[in-house]
């Protein structure tokens, strides 16, 4: 029996299995890895894991690109491991998310296969096909992500079809009710398998707008520096017919009814720069759609300043008042946010224990819990597209993807104990392996646990309103508070010590082993560098 909204405030540990542990000895991480660390896992304390794909895929896009969504890779081992993951997991109380790409197949699924093969098979109009513009040019002037147009020419139909990231990831056909309901059935068949849930990825992809209109050009006063990097012409345009169309919501509420009688929950992503978190607030509205939306907005840029998290949290209040964000620093598509912001060790915790005090739901990506920075790799070790196609302005998205580590001296950090590994072990991890931080009491790992642990502690920081937030000096300050319980909780941002007001009341401080002041007699509360303070009203 599951606890409906276990979702609510939950801690996510994002793994990403080619990297995790590799148990077979073939440098690539796989399923009965993550089972020998399941251990570990469950002593973070994390209520969940979302695993980045696991399906049988030619791995262009390593594993974003499916070619049978209801098998496990042989790489990554057999269905027989996943069931040994799912029965692990749950003896160790923690939850399964896996991760859903079904917005896009890989070129060599059988379903585009036989789509490809004529004008009339059965599956003709599974994807999206259309005819050249008189000229022999693509259909219109959609983009794709990884660059260059979104269409991509077929020699065989004499017609282009979409595909809004690599041209081996063709876009499916969204408006056909045949592939709607055999993407149901994928839902079905792992939520009959016993996973707790679902990464969708890129929900807002899965519609295009029917009669295949031209987006128009951004507007050139809206050419920020968020909505339009230099790198990628992609941003250059404004999205309104590729991609978050209001048909997505209607597969959406489908997808959810087939959730609900198993108490499964879904983080959807949602990225459009664009829209910013007003597409959060469309896509969890009400009960019927999304139970969680992956929030980008900590994903990227400087480090972030209180104005900033005030802002992104007020938009949320605003754009969502009744969804929900899951917030994450760090994922296997951006710079290690240790490295993005330029974090010490003080910044980081803090960082960490803000994260646990936020409102909405908490990704954890692998590694950042040993406080792990960006790899550096040569373009000779690159394995990304996306980075071999923009290199060297932007570097792709491997640096974030090395190997796990778990052990200093041993080989590969005891990620593998293979010859060769498929990303280099940075050297540059292995002295905050795992074990090494075990050993280490002022450690990062120890304060992820810590704070994970307080947040456990605390319902209020879990489903708790949050309220009278407010920038102060250097500090960002809110209450968190249900009807049990409030909670006063300040951080200092910054380097420089700071001094506030005590909020008014009996406040007694909490969470001493975060590093939280204790109110001073004069009535001030004196912050050092990077330091929170948590109170409990009496
Ligand atoms: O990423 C989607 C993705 O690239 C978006 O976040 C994008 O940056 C944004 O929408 C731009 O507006 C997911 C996966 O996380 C990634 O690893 C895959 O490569 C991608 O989908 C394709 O499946
Ligand atoms: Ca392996």
């Amino acid at each position: 029996t599951r606890e409906k909204d276990w979702w609510r405030g939950a801690v996510i540990y994002q793994i990403y299995p080619r990297s995790y542990q590799d148990s077979n000895g073939d440098g690539i991480g796989d399923l009965l890895g993550i089972v020998q660390r399941l251990p570990y896992i469950a002593s973070l304390g994390v209520d969940a894991i979302w695993i980045s794909p696991f399906f049988t895929s030619p791995m262009k896009d390593f594993g974003y690109d499916v070619s049978d969504y209801c098998d496990v890779d042989p790489m990554f081992g057999h269905l027989s491991d996943f069931d040994a993951l799912i029965d692990t997991a749950h003896q160790y109380g923690v939850k399964v998310l896996i991760d859903l790409v079904l917005s896009h197949t890989s070129d060599q699924h059988p379903w585009f296969k036989e789509s490809r093969s004529s004008h009339d098979n059965d599956k003709a109009n599974w994807y999206v096909w259309a005819d050249a513009k008189p000229d022999g040019t693509p259909p219109n002037n959609w983009l794709s992500i990884f660059g260059g147009s979104a269409w991509q020419w077929d020699a065989g139909r004499m017609q282009y079809f979409l595909h809004n990231f690599l041209t081996s990831q063709p876009d499916l056909n969204f408006h056909e009710p045949q592939v709607q309901a055999a993407l149901l059935d994928v839902a079905e068949f792992w939520l009959q398998r016993g996973v707790d849930g679902f990464r969708l990825d890129t929900i807002n992809f899965y519609t295009h707008d029917a009669e295949l209109r031209d987006n128009p050009p951004l507007a050139p006063e809206r050419r920020t520096a968020k909505t339009a990097p230099a790198v990628n012409p992609y941003n250059w345009q404004e999205h309104i017919y590729d991609k978050s169309r209001p048909e997505n919501l209607v597969f959406l509420r489908k997808l959810r009814a087939v959730m609900e009688p198993h108490n499964a929950a879904a983080v959807g992503e949602v990225g459009d720069e664009q829209r910013g978190l007003e597409i959060l607030g469309e896509y969890t509205k009400g009960n019927d759609l999304m139970h969680m939306c992956y929030a980008f907005e900590l994903l990227s840029g400087d480090t972030p300043s209180p104005e900033y998290i005030k802002e992104v949290m007020d938009n949320v209040a605003e754009a969502a008042p009744d969804g929900w964000a899951c917030w994450a620093y760090s994922n296997h598509d951006v710079v290690r946010h240790m490295t993005r912001w330029n974090l010490s060790p003080a910044g980081a915790r803090a960082f960490t224990t803000l994260m646990m005090c936020l409102r909405g739901s908490a990704c954890i990506y692998q590694g950042e819990e040993l406080g792990l920075p960006e790899a550096e790799l040569a373009f000779e070790d690159l394995q990304d597209p996306y980075g071999i196609q923009f290199w060297p302005d932007f570097k792709g998205r491997d640096g974030c993807r090395t190997p796990m580590v778990w052990e200093r001296s041993n080989h590969h950090g005891g990620f593998s104990n293979s010859g060769q590994t498929w990303l280099p072990v940075s050297a540059d991890h292995l002295p905050l392996a795992v074990a090494q931080s075990e050993e280490e009491p002022g450690a990062l790992l120890h304060h992820y646990r810590r704070a994970i642990a307080f947040r456990h502690a605390h319902q209020a920081l879990k489903t708790g309103e949050m309220v009278d937030m407010r920038v102060e000096d250097t500090c960002l300050i809110f209450t968190r508070k249900n009807d049990e319980e409030e909670l006063f909780c300040a951080f200092n941002l910054s380097d420089q010590p700071a001094t506030l007001e005590t909020p008014k009341g009996d406040w007694y401080q909490v969470g001493s082993e975060l590093n939280s002041a204790s109110p001073m007699e004069d009535g001030k509360l004196h912050l050092g560098p990077w330091q929170p303070a948590i109170m409990l009203r009496e």
